[in-house]
């Protein structure tokens, strides 16, 4: 298998993460810069994205979401993301971290905006009061409670390690301390550092 995947990428860390749980072997691992429109990439994604994941026969899954599913089903029995099947509101707390990775990273594509001229005042602050508003409520919502690793887990370490990486002057630990909290030792498990931008 070849996996697409930039390091400081919040999503292609997520999928990284899973490989070093699961300790699956043979996964190829291609830094690509999705915004170089390489051939190699558009072969396996038309939305230039990344993570993909090719598996052997050629085929190619994205995205993010499409690919821990997988690898968790294959390699791990379902072990991180349990039985969600039917739970809805289950299957909507993980929307709900999709989402603030979507807002945190759609940040970041406004400061770079800045450079341009570009940066919009009026999305600059939507996305940032979503974010917050987002960890407030993934701090309600149970995630944090598990004492065995979950899939919901892994997303938060690596979406709150992601804002202090690329939007430090972020206030989050002032609205949802019990995350901070929680953070401190979630972040030190082999997985995370093993996976982490250098
Ligand atoms: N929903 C996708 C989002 C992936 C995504 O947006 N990745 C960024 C890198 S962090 C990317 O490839 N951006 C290029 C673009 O938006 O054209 C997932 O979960 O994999």
């Amino acid at each position: 298998m070849k996996l697409y995947y930039s390091d400081a990428s919040p999503y292609a860390r997520c999928v990284r993460v899973f490989i070093c749980y699961h300790n699956i072997k043979g996964v190829e691992e291609i830094i690509a810069n999705p915004f170089d429109n390489s051939p190699e990439l558009l072969r396996v994604n038309p939305l230039a994205k990344i993570p993909c994941l090719q598996l052997n026969d050629g085929s190619a899954l994205f995205d993010s979401e499409v690919i821990m599913r997988y690898l968790d089903a294959e390699f791990g029995q379902s072990q991180l993301f349990g039985t969600m099947v039917n739970n809805w509101s289950k299957q909507c707390h993980f929307s709900l971290l999709k989402g603030i990775f979507d807002s945190a990273v759609s940040l970041r594509q406004e400061q770079l905006r800045e450079d341009e001229g570009l940066r919009s005042a009026f999305w600059t602050s939507r996305f940032e009061q979503a974010l917050l508003r987002g960890l407030k409520e993934v701090e309600t919502i149970g995630v944090i409670a598990s004492a065995e690793l979950t899939a919901l887990q892994i997303m938060l370490v690596c979406l709150l390690e992601y804002i202090d990486f690329r939007h430090p002057d972020l206030p989050w630990r002032k609205v949802t301390s019990a995350l901070s909290l929680w953070l401190k030792d979630a972040q030190q498990a082999d997985v995370f550092v093993a996976t982490r931008p250098a």
